[in-house]
C-alpha cells in the first residue's frame, strides 16, 4: 500500500519541460465534489463513475482542506519513516466533466497536491503522486472520452512524502495548484546563451525523445547582437518552435551564468543579490496562488529594490517564474525537500543519507529541473533546505548536472560544499561573513539572514557593507518575505491557534510584509539599505551619485533636490541624473539657495529608488523662558512623567537567547519606585525590582517655563547590571483627544537604534492610531527617533535639550505586553507617551545574531532635560 512504502510516485509519465503550445488544454479548476474522512483507508468506491456524490460538499479547487497546523522543524507525528499516523485526515474529490478534445496523447497534469494524491479517471486507477510542490502527469488518452468523464482523487494530509517536506510553514493539505487536461503535451528544452565579449546570443532547442525533431520556426536574428537578459534588463524574445505536431511561442532570455575566479557572474559580470526568501502564502488561501497575487508580490519587491528570490523551500507555482522572467529577478529555484525534523533525533534515519531514498530524491530534483529548465530568471538550482548532509546529495547533484550543466548548484547544510558550486550560510554573524569573504574559494551567499520576525531586523546595513567590500560576498536573502498569519475574524492567527498540540507559535510570522502584504518597517529599512544608487554629500558642498547596479545605466532618471529648513521646504528642483554606467560615480553641485536661519537638510531623491539626506546647518534652539513655577498642565498630564525602562519585548528579545526572560527574571517589567527625598521641587527616587538590590537612582528637578514645566532628569545606576536595559526614558499620559501628532525629527515611519537608515529628519503629521505598527504578535513598536519637538493634539508641546525617541500609544506597555493578538489591544481612556533617551536595539536574535554592541543599552549615568508646554491658553 502506497502509504506504507517509500514515497515514489507511481503510474505517471516521466517529467517533461512543459511549453504552452497550440495544443488544446482544459483547466479543470472550479467546483468539485468533496468529502472529508478522518483516516486514509476509507472505501474507494467513489472512484466508480456510477457513485452518487450528490450528498457531498462543493469545494473550489485549487484549495486546501482540513485544519492548518504549524511546526517549524519538528514533525507533528512520530519519526518512524516511512510510516504516518492512522489519524490522517483525507479528502476525496470527484469532478464530472466533458472533454472538448480527446486523443491518444492526452495527459492529466497536477501542478501541486499536498501531500499525495491517488487518482482515477472513469474508474481506471492512474497512479499516485508524491512531491507536493512538483508536477505529476498521467497518460489518459485511453480512458478519456468526450462526455461525462469522472475524475476521482483521494488526498491525504500525511504520507511518506511528508518526511521530505518538513519546511517551516503550515502543514496544510490539498489540491492547491491547478489540474489541467492537455491535448498534446510538448516537451522542449531551450538553451539561450549570451557571449558578452561579442554581444551575440546562442540558441539551441532540444525535443523530447520520440518527437526528436523539435526545431526553431522563428526567432531573433542571431548573426547580430541580442539584448541580453538580466534581472535589471529583462529583455525577452519570442522564439517559435515546433515538434512536428504542435507549435509553441516561447519567451526566451539570452544570458550565461558562470563562476570565474570564485565569483558568480551573469553575462561576464559579478552580480549582487538583494534578496528575499519567498514562501507562497495568502492569509485567506494559504499556498494557493493566483496570477494577481504573484504579480503583486513581484511588483512590491521591485518597488523595494529587491532583485533576487530564493523560492524557499520548494519550486513555486510555475507561472511565478515566468513573471520573474518578465519583470526581472535572479532566482534560486529550490527543490521540494527538507528533513529538518530528523535533527531532533540526531539525524538518525535521515533520508538524505539513506540509499533507499536515493531514487526518490533524484526524482524530485529531476521534476524541478525539467519543469523550470527554460526560465532565464532561474540562475541556480538548490537541492533543498535543512536536510542535513548525506550521500544522496551527490546523486541529486549529479542528476541535475546531467540535465543542466549551465547553472550552478546550491545547498547550505552540507558544510563541505563538495557537491555544490557556491558557499552558502544562514544567519552567519558579521565576523563570520567577513572571514568567509576573505578566505572562501567559492562565491559566497547568505541564503538566509536578517530574520524579519516582528519588530526588526536590526543591523542590516552592516551586512551590506561586507557585501560591497568583498567581491566573493555576493549578497543575501532576508528571511523571509511574508508573515504566514492566517486571517481569523479581525486578526491574524499563528501556530497554536488551531488547537495544535505541538506547535511553534508565532515563529511563522517572520516576514518583511504583514500577512495582508502591507510593508512592515523592516521592508522600508531594507529598501534603503540595499538601494542600488548611492547619494552622499561630498566635501565641496555638493553631492556624489554612484551607480551600484550591475547592468543598468542611470540614463533617463531624474534627481529631485529638496532643501528644508526646520522641516519646511525652501527649495525644490529637478535635474537629469547623469547617465552613469554600473560602478560609475559623478560629483554634482547643489543649487545656490539662500536659506533662513534654522536646522537645514538637503534631500536628493533618485526617482523612487534611492535618496541621500544630510544636514548642512544646525538649528539654534532657545530654551523656553523660565518663569515662576505654576502648574499649567493640569488636565493635560493625566499621569506625570516617570522613569521607565520596560518595553513589551519584541520577538528578537523573546526568542533565541531569550533576553526578555532575563529581563523578566530580574523584574524589569515590575519596577518599584521609592521616594528617597523631596527638597522643594527636587525629588529623588530609587527605581528597582523586587528581590534585587539593583536600582536606578532618578532625580527629577522641576521648574517653571512659559506655559509649562521644565524637568531636569538625572539617572544613576546602582549595582552591577547583568543585562542591558530595554529602554531608558520617561513615560506619561495625556487625554485621548490628543490624537493628532506633529513632530520635527525622524520619520515618517518607526525607527530604532540599529534600524534607522530609512528615517529622514523632517516635519511629519500623523495620528496615534496610524503610529502603531500592527505586528502579528503585539510587541514594542512605533518609535520615532531623533525627535526635536512634538505637538500632541492641540494640548501639549514636547521638546528637549537633546533629540529624543518618541512613542505614543492608545494603550500602555503593560497592555501591549499582555496581548497575544492584535485584537487584544483596545484603545483606553488615555494616550501613553514615551520620551526616551534611548532604547536597546533590535538585532535579529529570534534566529541569528543579537544586537551589535554599539546598539546595546547598558545602564549608564544619564541626564535629560524635557520641556512640556500647554498649547491651549485656557489650560
Ligand atoms: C532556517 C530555515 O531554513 C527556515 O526555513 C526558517 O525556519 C528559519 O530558519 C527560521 O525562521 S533553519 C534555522 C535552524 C537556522
Amino acid at each position: 500500500m502506497y502509504l506504507r512504502q517509500l514515497p515514489a510516485p507511481a503510474g505517471g509519465l516521466p517529467p517533461r519541460t512543459p511549453v504552452a503550445s497550440d495544443a488544446p488544454t482544459l483547466d479543470l479548476s472550479g467546483m468539485w465534489r468533496s468529502r472529508l474522512l478522518p483516516t486514509a483507508d476509507g472505501p474507494t468506491d467513489f472512484a466508480d463513475p456510477a457513485f452518487d456524490d450528490s450528498g457531498w460538499e462543493l469545494q473550489a479547487i485549487p484549495s486546501h482542506f482540513g485544519t492548518p497546523a504549524y511546526t517549524n522543524a519538528a514533525y507533528p507525528f512520530p519519526v518512524d519513516p516511512p510510516f504516518v499516523p492512522d489519524e490522517n485526515p483525507t479528502a476525496d474529490y470527484r469532478l464530472t466533466f466533458d472533454a472538448p478534445f480527446t486523443g491518444e496523447d492526452a495527459v492529466l497534469r497536477f501542478e501541486g497536491v499536498d501531500s499525495c494524491a491517488r487518482v482515477w479517471l472513469n474508474g481506471v486507477e492512474l497512479g499516485v503522486t508524491f512531491g507536493s510542490r512538483l508536477p505529476h502527469e498521467f497518460a489518459v488518452g485511453k480512458v478519456l472520452r468526450a462526455n461525462g468523464n469522472v475524475l476521482a482523487v483521494r488526498v491525504h494530509t500525511w504520507s511518506p512524502g511528508s518526511y521530505l517536506e518538513d519546511q517551516d510553514m503550515w502543514w496544510w493539505p490539498g489540491i492547491f495548484r491547478e489540474v489541467v487536461l492537455i491535448g498534446r503535451p510538448m516537451d522542449v528544452r531551450v538553451r539561450a546563451g549570451y557571449d558578452h565579449t561579442t554581444g551575440l546570443g546562442s540558441l539551441t532547442v532540444e525535443g523530447v525523445e520520440g518527437a526528436e525533431g523539435a526545431e526553431i520556426v522563428s526567432g531573433p536574428d542571431l548573426s547580430r547582437p541580442v539584448r541580453p537578459w538580466t534581472a535589471e534588463t529583462p529583455h525577452l524574445y519570442d522564439v517559435t518552435v515546433s515538434d512536428g505536431r504542435s507549435t509553441a511561442t516561447l519567451k526566451v532570455g539570452f544570458r550565461t551564468v558562470s563562476i570565474e575566479d570564485s565569483v558568480l557572474k551573469v553575462n561576464g559580470r559579478r552580480v549582487l543579490f538583494r534578496g528575499v526568501n519567498r514562501h507562497e502564502f495568502h492569509p485567506d488561501h494559504g499556498r494557493v496562488s493566483s496570477e494577481e497575487l504573484m504579480r503583486a508580490d513581484l511588483e512590491l519587491m521591485k518597488r523595494h529594490n529587491i532583485n533576487a528570490i530564493r523560492t524557499s523551500h520548494y519550486p513555486p507555482h510555475p507561472r511565478f517564474l515566468e513573471l520573474c522572467d518578465e519583470l526581472g529577478f535572479w532566482v534560486i529555484d529550490e527543490c521540494d525537500f527538507e528533513t529538518h525534523g530528523f535533527e531532533l533525533v540526531d539525524w538518525r534515519g535521515n533520508p538524505t543519507d539513506d540509499p533507499a531514498w536515493e531514487g526518490i530524491l533524484v526524482d524530485r530534483v529531476t521534476r524541478m529541473v525539467k519543469r523550470d529548465y527554460n526560465r532565464p530568471s532561474v540562475i541556480m538550482w538548490s537541492l533543498g533546505n535543512e536536510a542535513g548532509a548525506g550521500r544522496n546529495l551527490a546523486a541529486m547533484a549529479a542528476a541535475i548536472r546531467d540535465l543542466d550543466p549551465t547553472r550552478p548548484l546550491h545547498y547550505e547544510r552540507d558544510r563541505s560544499y563538495e557537491q555544490v558550486d557556491v558557499h552558502s550560510r544562514m544567519y552567519a554573524s558579521l565576523a563570520e561573513v567577513e572571514q568567509i569573504g576573505k578566505t572562501t574559494d567559492k562565491p559566497f551567499i547568505l541564503c538566509e539572514y536578517a530574520h524579519a520576525m516582528g519588530n526588526g531586523p536590526g543591523g542590516l546595513s552592516e551586512y551590506q557593507e561586507l557585501f560591497e567590500k568583498y567581491e566573493r560576498c555576493q549578497g543575501g536573502f532576508v528571511w523571509e518575505w511574508i508573515d504566514h498569519g492566517i486571517r481569523v475574524g479581525d486578526h491574524f492567527a499563528y501556530g497554536g491557534d488551531f488547537g495544535e498540540p505541538l506547535h511553534d507559535g508565532n515563529f511563522i510570522c517572520d516576514g518583511l510584509v504583514f500577512p495582508d502584504r502591507t510593508p512592515s518597517p523592516g521592508l522600508i529599512e531594507y529598501k534603503k539599505v540595499i538601494e542600488p544608487i548611492r547619494i552622499t554629500p561630498s566635501g565641496a558642498g555638493g553631492f556624489t551619485v554612484r551607480n551600484l547596479y550591475d547592468f543598468r545605466s542611470l540614463d533617463g532618471l531624474t534627481l529631485r533636490l529638496v532643501c528644508e529648513v526646520e522641516g519646511e521646504a525652501v527649495h525644490e528642483s529637478e535635474m537629469p541624473c547623469p547617465a552613469l554606467a554600473p560602478g560609475e560615480t559623478a560629483e554634482l553641485a547643489l543649487p545656490q539657495v539662500s536659506t533662513p536661519d534654522g536646522e537645514t537638510w538637503w534631500t536628493v531623491h533618485a526617482g523612487d529608488i534611492a535618496w541621500g539626506h544630510w544636514q548642512v546647518k544646525t538649528g539654534t534652539r532657545t530654551a523656553p523662558k523660565k518663569v515662576a513655577k505654576l502648574d499649567r498642565l493640569e488636565g493635560i498630564l493625566l499621569e506625570p512623567p516617570r522613569l521607565d525602562v520596560w518595553r513589551a519585548p519584541i520577538d528578537n528579545d523573546t526568542w533565541g537567547p531569550k533576553l526578555a526572560q532575563r529581563w523578566r527574571d530580574l523584574g524589569l517589567d515590575r519596577m518599584r519606585h521609592r521616594t528617597v527625598s523631596r527638597t522643594g521641587d527636587v525629588v529623588t527616587t530609587r527605581v528597582g525590582p523586587a528581590a534585587s538590590d539593583l536600582a536606578l537612582l532618578a532625580t527629577y528637578e522641576w521648574s517653571g517655563i512659559e506655559r509649562g514645566l521644565r524637568l531636569d532628569l538625572t539617572v544613576r545606576p546602582e549595582g552591577r547590571w547583568p543585562v542591558p536595559l530595554p529602554r531608558l526614558g520617561l513615560r506619561f499620559a495625556v487625554p485621548p483627544e490628543c490624537q493628532e501628532i506633529e513632530w520635527f525629527g525622524g520619520g515618517p515611519g518607526e525607527s530604532y537604534a540599529d534600524s534607522r537608515r530609512a528615517s529622514r529628519i523632517g516635519r511629519y503629521r500623523s495620528t496615534v492610531a496610524a503610529m502603531q505598527t500592527p505586528y502579528v504578535f503585539p510587541q514594542e513598536n512605533g518609535a520615532r527617533s531623533d525627535v526635536r519637538w512634538a505637538v500632541l493634539g492641540d494640548a501639549l508641546r514636547i521638546s528637549a535639550e537633546e533629540p529624543f525617541q518618541l512613542t505614543v500609544r492608545p494603550w500602555s506597555t503593560e497592555q501591549l505586553d499582555a496581548a497575544r493578538h492584535t485584537s487584544d489591544l483596545v484603545a483606553g481612556d488615555r494616550i501613553w507617551v514615551h520620551v526616551d533617551i534611548a532604547q536597546h536595539g533590535l538585532g535579529s536574535a529570534s534566529c541569528g545574531p543579537g544586537v551589535l554592541p554599539e546598539y546595546e543599552l547598558w545602564p549608564r549615568p544619564a541626564r535629560f532635560t524635557l520641556y512640556l508646554q500647554a498649547l491651549r491658553t485656557s489650560a
